[in-house]
């Protein structure tokens, strides 16, 4: 690490050097850009029907969705919102909204219409992109809607999309500080936020992992990738989908996860490389159909989005002895990837067990006290902050959440908390923040918590996350009833059941008398956390 200044400051930086990052350029460019080296190369295979998409086409539909988009008046900056499971649709949109310059919102198609709601209007969201079963829940809200599979009275057809003259694509001046992305994240507290990712962020982040030399997560066009993550989160559409096009891979869509349907495209397909969550991890694992099945193609495993268990990994290294195994660690708001391992470079590190990676190029990590704030030398845990040009521009209209999540030096604080040790490798430790990850699903208990106080019959309320084996981590409420009030477990579950996607059900209540909390009244999570 190095020193500067009066107070000893500890930087760690990657074992490979920091590269050129193209990253002027905008998104759609970018990952496309070595396309027209291997237009008949497949790009996307549907898990389901076969069908295959080869990079020529898709660029091609990336420019006609562009001139699709201005045909129908979508303007630079418009928000437009993807409520799909991953489909060759979901590229292709994502790349021509991005190649127009507008920005993408993504959000879990199981989605209540609830909590869909809040994201489109919080977003500005004026179209959105999705099929025609999900059509109703969007009732009510003045948007565009867009169907890819039957034509809805009312909506749009992706065809008025994909059949533009593709010679038609407008010419857009897109700035690398524009926003193309808006995921939300709840990151360190509260509520759901729209985390600003720019050209520049995504392309830095992308450039991060795969380009140079001597590339950290070394995927080539060689590769057959699974995209069995979706793509509507963070660390499917970065790690997956935009660092796969960018290298030229063939990506594998499935709609959703189903262990044998997995495990029959990989040995159909020959997959390569295989970016799973622990659930995927566990279930690969453990098992017993696995043996059924050819899975010999696979060279690289990747981790990440909640932690790993040593065991697991031991478990999933003796089932698949010819794949390295590794983690990343992303976060949304760090544009996402913090780390990744070493082993998955072109000249591979040896890596230990349970690291979920070293940081990655062009970029800086510290490793804060949460008490006094100071930076800290090796094998000493405390809070992981990044800075790089890869992080977020800040959360959409929301200055003091950005604030206090990007230091006045430019360090994101990720409220996860680390060491790091000599052979700069870092070890994930414990989680500072609120968040409860559900399979790498964020389920943020602010949210929760206030469904929980809308009911006439709770006084007050706290969300915390209890440990499980298959999911990592499940939300659990503790309940303080009003006077009199007899509400039960089954009725409070089910209260919050109907409001909510299937992972933030509420697993267990426990009913008490007063909720702990601090002086400034915040909730003293790590005394719920321990009582569980
Ligand atoms: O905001 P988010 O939902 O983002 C993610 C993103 C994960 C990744 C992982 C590998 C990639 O290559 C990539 O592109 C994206 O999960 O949740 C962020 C929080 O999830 C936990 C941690 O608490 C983050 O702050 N988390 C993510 N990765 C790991 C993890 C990990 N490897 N080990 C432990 N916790």
């Amino acid at each position: 690490p190095a020193q500067y200044g009066q107070v000893q400051e500890f930087i760690y930086r990657s074992k490979l050097p920091d590269i050129d990052i193209p990253n002027h350029m905008p998104l759609a460019d970018y990952c496309l850009e070595k396309a027209a080296q291997w237009p008949e190369n497949v790009c996307l295979i549907d898990g389901n029907t076969g069908r295959k998409h080869t990079y020529g086409e898709i660029e091609v539909s990336m420019r006609r969705v562009a001139a699709g988009l201005a045909n129908i008046g979508v303007k630079q900056g418009d928000v437009i919102a993807l409520l799909l499971p991953n489909c060759a649709e979901f590229v292709q949109v994502f790349l021509g909204a991005a190649k127009r310059g507008a920005v993408i919102t993504t959000a879990n198609p199981f989605y209540t219409s609830a909590e869909l709601r809040k994201q489109i209007l919080a977003s500005g969201t004026t179209m959105v992109v999705t099929q025609s079963s999900y059509v109703e829940k969007l009732e009510g809200l003045i948007v565009q809607i867009v169907t890819v599979d039957q034509h809805v009275d009312g909506c749009l057809h992706i065809s008025a999309l994909l059949e533009a003259d593709e010679a038609e694509c407008p010419q857009v001046e897109i700035h690398p500080d524009d926003v193309v992305c808006l995921p939300y994240s709840s990151g360190t507290t509260g509520l759901p936020k729209g985390v600003m990712l720019t050209h520049k962020g995504l392309v830095s982040s992308v450039s991060q992992q795969v380009d140079g030399e001597v590339p950290n997560f070394n995927i080539t066009v060689e590769d057959t990738m699974m995209c069995v993550l979706p793509m509507f989160h963070i660390y499917s559409l970065n790690s997956i989908l935009l660092c796969g096009l960018r290298v030229g891979a063939a990506l594998v869509v499935m709609s959703k996860f189903e262990l044998p349907k997995l495990l029959d495209l990989i040995q159909r397909y020959k997959v390569t490389v295989g970016p799973f969550v622990p659930p995927i991890v566990l279930a690969i694992a453990k098992n017993p159909i696995v043996d059924n099945y050819d899975l010999s193609s696979i060279r690289m495993v990747m981790s990440g989005a909640a932690p790993l268990g040593k065991e697991l990994e031991d478990a999933f290294r003796a089932r698949l002895p010819n794949a390295v195994l590794g983690q990343g660690y992303g976060m949304t708001e760090a544009g996402p990837v913090l780390a990744m391992c070493l082993a998955f470079a072109k000249t591979p590190f040896p890596v230990k067990p349970g690291s979920c990676g070293t940081v990655v190029r062009n970029a800086e990590v510290k490793i804060v006290d949460t008490e006094t704030g100071m930076s800290l030398p090796y094998n000493q845990p405390g809070e992981i902050c990044i800075r790089g040009p890869q992080i977020m521009k800040g959360y959409l209209n929301n200055p003091e959440a950005t604030a206090n999540t990007i230091d006045k030096d430019g360090f994101l604080h990720t409220g996860d908390v680390a060491f790091i040790d000599e052979d700069e490798e870092m070890f994930i430790v414990d989680r500072v923040k609120e968040i409860i990850k559900f399979k790498g699903f964020q389920v943020p208990p602010a949210e929760l918590e206030a469904l929980l106080f809308s009911h006439p019959l709770i006084q007050d309320a706290a969300v915390v996350s209890r440990k499980d084996d298959i999911a990592g981590e499940v939300p659990v409420a503790f309940v303080v009833r009003t006077p009199s009030s007899i509400i039960s477990e089954e009725e409070v579950k089910a209260y919050i059941a109907d409001q909510v996607v299937f992972y933030k059900k509420i697993h267990s209540v426990y009913f008490v008398d007063s909720i702990p909390k601090s002086a400034s009244g915040k909730i003293l999570r790590k005394d719920l956390r321990n009582k569980v």
